[in-house]
Formats: C-alpha cells, sequence, structure tokens
C-alpha cells in the first residue's frame, strides 16, 4: 500500500481559475524516440478571481520531462519555478504574460493511451478528461478555454498525414527534409478538446450543405486495409448533421469535420473539436465483418461525437463534476436520433433494458454517485452509466414535463445564451425552466440525489361513482455517504385498460384523456380519476418515463392484457418482461432450495400467442421472447445466486423450446430476410427473431435444427447470421461447436475486430476447464495485452462466464484480481473498468462473497494507480 493515500476533490470547493489563456501556440516535432512539444501561452490573470496573487500552478504528468520554461522572453533558472506532484509552480508572474514551456515526450512508451502515444504505425491524442497534462504543462482544466494553433513537425515519408483541430492554414517542406503544417481553430476550447493524429493513413472524402448552405468537407481516415469499411459511417455523419438542424437548429460551425479510427483506444470515441477520434471497433463497418448491434452502434456514436459539437463543444463543462451536463444530454440526443431513425419503441426498450440492468446495478453498489457528483479521486472513474445514460433520463424527463416545444425553446435559448463558455448543470435547467415557465426547483435533486427510486402503487376503484384512486408512494434507498433522501419531481405517464384490452378516456383535474401524466413530489400522493366506466388495469410509468423501480401489485392475467393490448409499445415489452420475471424468481428459489424445477405460471401460452400473431413488429417479439438476461436477474436478487440463476434460466429456456418447438422451427423460416444485406430496422428485426427462433429450436433438441445452425453459420452472407448461429452452437452445447469455433478463427484471423468477438465468445463459453482455457487464450497470437479492445473482449467473455467466474473455490475472482493488477501497471483507466464485477460481493451468496472480498483486500495491498484505489477502497468501504 502506498503511504499517503490518493485524495479527493469536491464539488463545493470549486474555485474560478485565477489565470486564464487567451491562446495557444503548440509546436510538436514528432520522433519515434522523443517527441518535443512547445507551447507559448498567452496567458493573463483572470478578472473573475479573488485570489489576485495567487502563483501560477500547471498541470503536468510524471512522463512530461521540462527542458525550458520562460516569462516572455526571461528564461526562468532552476530558482524561479518549482516542480512539485506534477505540478508546474511559478510564484512571481505579471498580470499579462506569455509563457514558454519546451517539454520532452515518449508516445511510444505511453501505455496509458491518455495524452500523445502510438496506436500501430500511427500518433494519436486522448485528452479527455485529464490527458492534456501529460503532453504539456498547461491549466488542464475545462473552464480555461484557449484559441489553438497547432504546428506539426515531421517525417512526411512516414507520416504524410498531419491533422489537428480546425482548419490547415499553412504545410510547407523545412530545410531539413520534415514538413510543417500548421492547424488553427479559431473556437475558444478546453484543452480536453484538442487532438493531434499524424501516420499514414488513407481518406474518404465527401461533403455536407448545410442549412444555410456552406459547404462542409468530411473526411474519415483510417489505415489503408480499412477504408473500404467506412461507408456507412460516412452516411451515419450527414444523417447526424441533417437531423442536428431539423430537430435541434444546430449547424456545423467549421468548413471541415475529421474522423480517424484507431485500434489502441480505452472507449469508443472522442468528440475533438474539429477531429473526432473513434475506436476503429467503433466506426468501421461491412456487412461480411459487423453485425446488426455494431452497425447500429456505429450510428449511434458517430451521431453522438458530431452532437457534441453543440453539446459538449460550443457550450462545455465549468468543472468535471458537471460532466452529465455535456453527457447526459448528448446522450439522450443520440438515443432520439437512433430512434427517429429506426424503431422508436424497439431503441426505447433496448435502452431502458441496459439502464436497469446496469445503472441500477452502479445505483445499488458501493460505486453509487449522483449524476452530478459531489466528489471524486479519479475524474477517470465517473464516465459511468449514472453520469451517461441516467443523466440522459433526467434530461428527457424535463422534455416529457416540458413538451417538445417548450424543451426545443429551452435547448435553443440555452445554446444562445451559453455559446462558447462553460457553464453548469443548473444553468441547463434555468434555460429550461426559463425558456418554459415550468418550475423545476424540486426537479433539481435529481441531479445531487443517488440511488435508484422506488414507487409503490396501490389503487381503488369505485363502481358507483366510476371513480378511480392512484396512490403512488416513493422512497429512495440510501447510498453510500446519502442516507437519507428527499421526493424527487418524477413524471409517470399512465393509461388505463378495460379488460378487453381498449383504452379508457378518463378525466383527471378535468382534462379528458386516454392518457395522462402524472407529476410525483410528494412521498406519497393521491391521484383520482373520474368517468372511469369500468375496473381498470393501469398501464403505468409509459415509455419508462422516469428511472424508478415501480411496483404494483399485477395478476398474471393482467400482465397478460397488458402483454397483448397495451396501447404503448414499451409497456407491453414490460409486461412480458415482468411476467417472465415472476416466472424465474420461482424457478430461481425453487433452485435455491434444491426442489426439482417446475414452471407455475401460463407464460409459454403468452409467448405462443406473440409467435403467432403476425400483426406485431419481429423485433419486438424478439425483444419480449428473449428471456432477462442474467445480470438483470442478479440487479433485482436481494442476494445473488449465480448458478440458480444460470439454471431457472436454462429450465425456462428449454421448456419454452420444447412445448414451442414447432412455431419457433415456422418462426425461423418465415423470417429469413432475401436480398443484399441492408442494416436498416425492417430486416434487423427480421434477423433478430430468425436468430432468436434458431436458439430456442436448437434448444429444443431436434436435430435438424443442429443441421440448420450449420449450414447457416457456413452459407451466411453476413456476420449477423454467421456469428449468431455460431454463438447458439457455442452456448447451446452443439456438438460442432468446436470445430465451428476453429473455422471462425480460421475464416477471420485476419480481420481484428471479428477475432474480438471470437475471444469474447471463447471466453464466455461455459466448460470444465474454462480458466485454463482463458489463461491460454491470453497467450495466443490474437490476443494482446495492449489493446483494450482485446482485454475487454477476453475479460469481459469471461466475466460472462458464470460456471467459471463464480467458482466456489473462488479461482474466477482470483484470476480477474491477477489480470486488473497486472494491467493497472499499464493502463489504469482499463484496470479500473475491470473492478465492476467484484464490487458487488456484497449483494452475493455468502460462500462466494468472502472469496471476492479476499481478492479485493489482496488488490487493496497492493502500490494501486488513483483508479483502481477509489474503486477498490470504496468497494470494501
Ligand atoms: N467524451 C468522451 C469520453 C472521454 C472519456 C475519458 N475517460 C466520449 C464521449 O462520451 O463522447
Ligand atoms: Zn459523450
Amino acid at each position: 500500500m502506498k503511504e499517503s493515500q490518493p485524495s479527493a476533490i469536491y464539488l463545493k470547493d470549486y474555485k474560478v481559475p485565477p489565470f486564464l489563456i487567451d491562446k495557444t501556440e503548440l509546436t510538436f516535432e514528432l520522433d519515434e524516440a522523443t517527441t518535443v512539444v512547445t507551447s507559448k501561452l498567452h496567458m493573463r490573470r483572470n478578472p473573475d478571481s479573488t485570489e489576485n496573487t495567487a502563483p501560477l500552478v500547471l498541470d503536468g504528468g510524471e512522463d512530461v520531462k521540462l527542458v525550458a520554461v520562460a516569462m516572455d522572453d526571461y528564461v526562468l533558472p532552476s530558482g524561479e519555478y518549482q516542480l512539485v506532484d506534477n505540478q508546474l509552480i511559478i510564484t512571481a508572474t505579471a498580470d499579462n504574460f506569455v509563457l514558454t514551456c519546451e517539454t520532452l515526450i515518449e508516445p511510444q512508451n505511453n501505455t496509458r493511451l491518455e495524452g500523445l502515444y502510438r496506436s500501430s504505425s500511427m500518433f494519436c491524442t486522448q485528452c479527455e478528461a485529464e490527458g492534456f497534462r501529460h503532453i504539456t504543462y498547461y491549466l488542464d482544466r475545462p473552464d480555461v478555454m484557449s484559441v489553438f494553433t497547432t504546428r506539426i513537425i515531421a517525417d512526411a515519408t512516414k507520416y504524410p498525414v498531419m491533422l489537428s483541430n480546425g482548419n490547415e492554414i499553412s504545410r510547407e517542406l523545412q530545410e531539413d527534409g520534415k514538413t510543417s503544417v500548421v492547424w488553427h481553430d479559431p473556437f475558444p476550447k478546453p484543452a480536453y478538446l484538442f487532438a493531434l493524429v499524424s501516420g499514414n493513413l488513407e481518406v474518404k472524402n465527401d461533403t455536407f450543405v448545410t442549412q444555410s448552405q456552406r459547404e462542409v468537407k468530411l473526411q474519415i481516415f483510417t489505415e489503408a486495409h480499412n477504408i473500404d469499411k467506412v461507408d456507412y459511417a460516412m452516411e451515419a455523419l450527414k444523417r447526424s448533421m441533417r437531423w442536428d438542424e431539423d430537430v435541434y437548429g444546430r449547424e456545423y460551425d467549421l468548413d471541415i469535420f475529421m474522423i480517424v479510427a484507431v485500434d489502441d483506444f480505452n472507449m469508443g470515441a472522442m468528440e475533438n473539436k474539429g477531429l473526432n477520434i473513434f475506436n476503429s471497433s467503433c466506426l468501421l463497418a461491412s456487412p461480411e465483418t459487423t453485425t446488426d448491434d455494431t452497425y447500429l452502434r456505429v450510428e449511434a456514436i458517430v451521431a453522438h461525437e458530431y452532437f457534441h459539437n453543440w453539446s459538449g463543444n460550443r457550450v462545455t463543462c465549468r468543472d468535471w463534476f458537471q460532466l452529465s451536463l455535456k453527457e447526459g444530454f448528448t446522450v439522450f440526443r443520440d438515443q432520439s436520433f437512433s430512434a427517429d431513425m429506426h424503431s422508436d419503441t424497439v431503441k426505447r426498450v433496448e435502452d431502458v433494458s441496459f439502464l436497469k440492468t446496469a445503472q441500477f446495478a452502479e445505483d445499488a453498489g458501493p460505486m453509487a454517485h449522483p449524476v452530478r457528483p459531489a466528489s471524486f479521486i479519479e475524474i477517470s472513474n465517473f464516465y459511468t452509466l449514472t453520469v451517461y445514460e441516467k443523466g440522459a433520463e433526467i434530461v428527457r424527463m424535463i422534455h416529457t414535463l416540458l413538451g417538445a416545444e417548450n424543451f426545443r425553446k429551452g435547448s435553443d435559448l440555452y445554446f444562445e445564451r451559453h455559446d462558447g463558455q462553460a457553464v453548469t448543470c443548473d444553468d441547463f435547467v434555468a434555460a429550461m425552466q426559463d425558456a418554459s415557465g415550468v418550475d423545476l426547483t424540486q426537479f433539481k435533486r435529481w441531479y445531487s440525489q443517488a440511488g435508484t427510486p422506488q414507487i409503490r402503487v396501490t389503487d381503488e376503484y369505485d363502481a358507483q361513482s366510476q371513480t378511480y384512486q392512484l396512490t403512488l408512494q416513493q422512497e429512495t434507498p440510501a447510498t453510500p455517504g446519502q442516507p437519507t433522501k428527499l421526493p424527487l419531481h418524477i413524471p409517470v405517464r399512465l393509461g388505463l385498460i378495460d379488460e378487453s384490452g381498449n383504452a379508457l378516456s378518463v378525466s383527471s383535474s378535468g382534462h379528458v384523456s386516454d392518457e395522462h401524466l402524472l407529476e410525483l413530489t410528494e412521498a406519497e400522493q393521491v391521484f383520482e380519476f373520474t368517468q372511469v366506466a369500468t375496473k381498470p388495469v393501469p398501464s403505468l410509468l409509459r415509455g419508462f418515463s422516469a428511472p424508478v423501480k415501480l411496483s404494483y401489485d399485477y395478476s398474471s392475467a393482467d400482465l397478460l392484457l397488458l402483454l397483448s393490448s397495451d396501447q404503448d409499445g414499451f409497456n407491453r415489452w414490460n409486461a412480458g418482461q415482468q411476467l417472465a420475471v415472476n416466472e424465474l424468481n420461482t424457478l430461481i428459489e425453487q433452485a435455491v432450495a434444491g426442489e426439482t424445477l417446475s414452471l407455475t405460471s401460463n407464460l409459454v401460452e403468452g409467448f405462443k400467442s406473440l409467435l403467432q400473431d403476425a400483426s406485431l413488429d419481429p423485433a419486438m417479439v424478439a425483444l419480449i421472447l428473449n428471456l432477462p438476461s442474467q445480470a438483470y436477474l442478479s440487479e433485482l436478487a436481494q442476494v445473488i445466486h449465480p448458478n440458480a440463476i444460470k439454471q431457472a434460466r436454462q429450465y425456462l429456456k428449454k421448456q419454452i423450446a420444447e412445448s414451442l418447438q414447432a412455431d419457433f422451427a415456422q418462426a425461423y423460416q418465415q423470417h429469413q430476410v432475401t436480398g443484399q444485406y441492408q442494416a436498416e430496422a425492417k430486416d434487423i428485426a427480421s434477423r433478430s427473431l430468425k436468430n432468436l427462433a434458431l436458439s430456442y429450436w436448437l434448444e429444443s433438441g431436434d436435430d435438424a435444427a443442429k443441421q440448420v445452425v450449420v449450414a447457416q453459420f457456413e452459407s451466411a452472407d453476413n456476420m449477423t447470421d454467421q456469428f449468431a448461429a455460431l454463438s447458439i452452437a457455442v452456448h447451446h452445447g452443439h456438438d460442432k461447436a468446436d470445430d465451428l469455433l476453429d473455422a471462425f478463427y480460421q475464416q477471420w484471423q485476419n480481420e481484428p475486430l471479428v477475432v474480438n468477438k471470437w475471444l469474447m465468445l471463447s471466453a464466455s463459453r461455459e466448460q470444465e476447464d474454462a480458466i485454463a482455457k482463458v489463461t491460454a487464450l491470453m497467450e495466443h497470437e490474437a490476443f494482446d495485452l495492449k489493446n483494450p479492445n482485446k482485454v475487454r473482449s477476453l475479460l469481459g467473455g469471461f466475466g460472462q462466464n458464470i460456471a467459471a467466474f463464480h467458482q466456489v473455490d473462488g479461482s474466477g475472482y482470483q484470476f480477474l484480481a491477477d489480470q486488473i493488477l497486472v494491467l493497472d501497471k499499464r493502463n489504469p483507466q482499463i484496470a479500473s473498468r475491470l473492478c465492476t464485477p467484484l464490487t458487488r460481493w456484497k449483494k452475493m451468496a455468502p460462500e462466494l462473497s468472502v472469496k471476492m472480498k479476499a481478492e479485493l483486500e489482496r488488490i487493496m495491498a497492493n502500490e494501486l494507480s488513483k483508479d483502481v484505489y477509489e474503486v477498490i477502497s470504496k468497494s470494501l468501504a
């Protein structure tokens, strides 16, 4: 353990920066051994700061070597500055000055992938959140916005492409044979949006004409062998640009927009001004190598990063506690975009399902934090599902409470009022409130209160007076550091349906409609409806109008009615999920008690009618028939018994498969897609139901299905179908699973993104000797510890391997802990993310819980990065 442990920083301590940087001039002399970075910072004291004698404190990193520092033309002798804890401190400064720093870095040795580093043969950067300080000394905080000019000097035979933010203003050959390229970005920005790329890259060019008829040059750069896989991303980019104009009135501002794909990247992508950098897994797409899910992901991420140009770049965050200001809003924007491009309901179901599985688990665990955290040790740990997905739900609730028109007025006001500024979540809400007149004072508690609220609903119907009363009670459980909670302002969309499934038009506060928006603001509140002709079944929280856990005592008959008839497509899915969850929970109890499993409900009949209903969207049928995941059932459980959950799911799947064997075989044939592959909603829907049907069909034990799986694997002309067949074979114990896995690797060994899918599937395969298999895969030529995608595939796949990961002797946890310790020395961000499964130890069955805790303690006994230290120490607290 380190002698002094890392300490937290607090939102309440925020102070404006004592200095500002109006202009930043950077020169990079790129080199394979040592890269020289020279910065000229045009600085002045901040008139808004009260600390007018404060020393100048610039952030740096242990990997930045200071060669010289000068103030105006005066080179500071070593006695006139200090280097303490990676910061450069200069006590005597003028009010206005130019600070020149010469620093040396070694991008080729940068394994953290923050700052400037090498990926394959290129140089690239990642500066959010605090990567810029690994390039040179700077005021590396988002409220310091500066106009950047960047000169890149490199050997153009090796690095012909040299890119940075903004516009290229000059390119010349120097006397020493190197090429010097200068980029200028006219928009002031924080350092986290700085980017540089240099390498031998191919480019795909296109153009976009904005609503004010300006022509924007669009460029996507990749290594030569990937340039044939960027067409889809380019089209997605153009759709995003058009959508942001149509829906938000936001036009692109520079004359050029560039995207670069890199193979080694810690997360999905980065919205650097005018020069987005993408993990190649989130950009490249071709029918042969990319599944439907990934196509949709590429489109969503291209849109997300593009939308940041306004929600993030033109208006940015004052400090990192406000991260959700840009991330929550931008996720809401990309979700709405994808819904508009494909199916609204399918998109909502997918997003909510993810939120309820992963964000709810985070909100119930040791790392639970508000959407606007009050403190952190390492900001990289706060790029979380809470900040992103729950943050998006908050923006969605504002949209619901204000209505689309007022929401648009609010976003217009927000962009206009704060263009060029670094602002807070409160500023966002204030713009929404000012533009709409809707009071959001209580609503703002959503930003500061952690934990998932629970709403309990009871009702009463009086036939004589035809009145119906709903009582809603809300309660948010305690979370670390927040023992008591206040009532939130919660929008609850509601419809009432009669016993035949028809919508009831009823009156609430004098307003007659078949749908109402209830605004729950008290701990307990009663809502009354009149003109209710018959005893209704309530369809509550339509469209998942708030990120809460809602409970109402539905009978199976009620759920079947909602499943077949609810006017709200989302709630039909939800009713199906609830039926399956109820059945599974009974089976899990039976399994834990060591009883023989047996079904207790009529779920199978419900599923049968779904399969036979030709009027339904096949994508929705597939989503409903897809049983609640192991992870979701774990989130719902008080105590997690992984093997009982697995057993229950397998049993239910088999029962459904056997009962409906003929229906699945038929559905498989019926939903075949003919013609050329297209990543569009209709075909994706058919493929999803077809492949789901195939997995049930194989599970039913029908030999015919075995052959179909192999035939589909061999003849598929697209990765969705090929990989579906392979996964089905692997997870349903097909006797050819080994052969198919081998054939797949042989076929795709030169396509790293496909190989990653193979790694993940291989690691998640449940086998006796799974840990030994995964250990062997770490030595496989296809694996590389340096590449975050490969680490995520292999260790992420292993995490889903229930039998292997949750071995009763703790060997699965030990294996993961070993990998975390190795990775922490190389790449703390990736190591920290791998800790998540271990943080759930308190909820695990006792025999597993002790083993998990022991591994956390073992990790804790080492010298750790801030990243891993924060997660492990909070988990053990
Ligand atoms: N803003 C980046 C995330 C940066 C993460 C740094 N650890 C991608 C995005 O959300 O668009
Ligand atoms: Zn983002």
